[in-house]
């Protein structure tokens, strides 16, 4: 299989440890792929949808209680508490261990243990890196090898290299002959990353972002740590290719917290004659200076695993494209045709469906037929606007950096950082408002600094300082612009003031173009925003009042804001880098000269 003895060691240590009924090394072919569906088929956990509808694509329903991550249960495990910071669970990792050993102990009895060699990124990209997922699950197997690159020529690519362990059991032994459920899983439940020996252990949850662990666990968490370690980004961001009509073409990438549409914006279709948007990724970045000085940025993925709910030919044409085929759908409903349906897919309901619950279904029940966080998992290349160099080793050349959060009031369309470092302080103080999607309150404004409150690795100071000291990097590095965008402001009766999804490439042409430096700005207190007639609103029917209030500042909200962004930033105690400090004082003073 390998000569790789770290490799070697670690899965004989795995199979004592687990005692699976059998060992599965992942080729990543297609009749591998094929004959997992099958059996997943036949123990129920997939559906295999209409041929003739959605050729090659399965239904899978989890359990109800395994339905999305599991943040209460995610742990940084670094020897010192305050390396894992005042955002993360944390525990000591020798006793963490003592808790997965015993949970682990025999936990694949009666099953198959998958050994899923993977590399996040292009293939012998410089930038890219392998890890290799132990698993109980077939489930996950084929959600991977639709997320990532699998099997063989990863292998061989490792040689005797490094990799990240990834370590993953539903937690559900058959022990006696016990019969298997559809959707295996545990109440018990451990998401537990080790930065510092740079491995991963999930246990109890077959689902998304606790089970698929190149994602969230390694490129996010364990690459945010050893993007700091290594003066790298390991970012929650989208990618986009944006050419304008005389054919020049620039990338940005960009972070939002969840439920502002980034999936959509990263396939977006716009609405402006003669530009062109072209995807290079939907989730996350791992960007590095070349040799040129200019950041690449690379897409560690493979495939969307995008929320369904609100996806559809008007919101994203190409997302729907994308998963005509060959694509896995979780908790979405099931038509009586043998097709997937969810809420906001359409504007007219089915008549009947088979809800996420495995229930009848029918409109008047007023209920949700698909859970709000049911999946698609499908392949990125059969995305009608994927960039041609999207699995280019290098990367892509980025332009501009883009924060941006869902926001009623005082945030305005779009601005511009006065410098890297008021960048990052936009970065850091990113918010957005709740909504009905998620639990608690809605219209609640949280932060979610850099959109990766949940995915950061380590003490969430010290990557606010890895973001200052990226800025300090002089010569012959070329740092991009930073900006901050808000689709959502609404006015006095509640309703959304600017139409949003392909109206969007006219904030994004007014950012290219102040990347070259074009004198389309005026200052504001809070950054740079467009001239008035600058920004292009052409043949769009917006009133130039609607156009002021987008952009009108208030300096009595400007004040509350930077009240609570100093309440936000004591979270961060000794760890907040001064500089921060300094941005919101410099912004307090600028609201008061207003
Ligand atoms: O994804 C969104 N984007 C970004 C698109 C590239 N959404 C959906 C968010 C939930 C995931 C948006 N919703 C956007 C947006 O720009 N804007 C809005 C708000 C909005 C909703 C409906 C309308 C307008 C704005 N409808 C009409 O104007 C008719
Ligand atoms: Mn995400």
């Amino acid at each position: 299989m390998t000569t790789n003895q770290k490799l070697k060691s670690w899965i004989d240590e795995m199979v004592a440890l687990c005692q699976p009924d059998s060992v599965h090394w992942c080729d990543g072919s297609e009749e591998e792929y094929n004959t997992l569906a099958q059996k997943l088929v036949d123990s129920g956990t997939f559906i295999r949808l209409n041929e003739g509808l959605k050729p090659n694509s399965y239904y899978a329903k989890s359990d109800p209680s395994d339905v999305a991550r599991v943040e209460d249960r995610t742990f940084i495990c670094s020897q010192n508490k305050a390396d894992a910071g005042p955002t993360n669970n944390w525990m000591d990792p020798k006793e963490m261990k003592q808790i997965l050993t015993k949970l682990f102990a025999g936990s694949m009895k009666g099953r198959t243990m998958y050994i899923i060699p993977f590399s996040m990124g292009p293939l012998g990209s410089n930038i890219s890196k392998i890890g290799v997922e132990i698993t109980d699950s077939p489930y996950v197997v084929c959600n991977m090898k639709i997320m990532t690159r699998i099997g063989k020529k990863v292998l061989e690519q490792l040689g005797d290299g490094e990799f990240v362990p990834c370590m993953h059991s539903v937690g559900y032994p058959l022990i006696d002959n016990q019969k298997d459920v559809a959707w295996p899983c545990n109440n018990t439940k451990y998401i537990v990353h080790f930065p510092e020996e740079k491995s991963i252990w999930s246990f109890g949850s077959g689902y998304g972002g606790n089970a698929l662990l190149g994602k969230k666990c390694f490129a996010l968490r364990i690459a945010s740590a050893i993007a700091r370690d290594q003066m790298w980004l390991a970012e929650h961001m989208l990618i986009v290719g944006i050419t304008n009509p005389q054919g020049e073409k620039k990338y940005i990438a960009a972070a939002f917290p969840s439920a502002c549409g980034k999936t959509n914006l990263a396939m977006l279709t716009p609405s402006l004659p003669g530009w062109k948007v072209e995807c290079v990724g939907d989730d996350i970045a791992w960007m590095k200076f070349g040799e040129d000085g200019r950041l690449y940025a690379i897409n560690p993925e493979a495939g969307f695993f995008g929320v369904a709910p609100g996806t559809s030919m008007k919101t994203n044409a190409n997302a729907i494209l994308t998963l005509k085929e060959n694509s896995i759908f979780t908790n979405v409903a099931l038509k009586d045709n043998g097709d997937v349906w969810w809420e906001g897919m359409t504007d007219e309901k089915p008549v009947h469906l088979t809800s996420w619950l495995g229930k009848d279904w029918t409109p008047d029940l007023n209920e949700n037929a698909a859970h709000p966080n049911a999946r698609f998992t499908t392949p990125a290349k059969q995305c009608p606007v994927m960039d041609k160099d999207w699995e280019n080793p290098a990367g892509v050349p980025i332009s501009a950096i883009l924060f941006g959060g869902r926001r009623a009031s005082f945030v305005p369309l779009v601005y511009e950082a006065f410098d890297w470092q008021h960048g990052v302080f936009l970065g850091a103080t990113m918010s957005s408002e709740t909504t009905a999607a998620a639990a608690g309150k809605v219209g609640e404004i949280r932060r979610d600094p850099f959109a990766m409150l949940p995915f950061c690795g380590y003490n969430m100071g010290d990557y606010f300082k890895h973001w200052i000291e990226t800025g300090k990097r002089t010569e012959p590095y070329k740092l991009p612009k930073i900006f901050y965008a808000n689709w959502f402001r609404k006015d006095e009766n509640g309703k959304f003031i600017w139409p949003g999804y392909g109206e969007n490439i006219r904030v994004l042409k007014w950012i290219l173009e102040r990347t070259e430096g074009n004198n389309n700005y005026i200052e504001s207190p809070i950054g740079r925003i467009p001239k008035t007639a600058e920004l292009d609103v052409d043949g769009m029917n917006i009133s130039p009042e609607t156009l002021e209030e987008l952009f009108r500042i208030d300096k009595e909200t400007g004040l509350n804001e930077v009240e609570s962004i100093r309440e936000h930033f004591k979270k961060f105690g000794e760890k907040l880098p001064k500089e921060l400090l300094d941005e919101v004082n410099a912004l307090e003073e600028r609201l008061r000269k207003m």
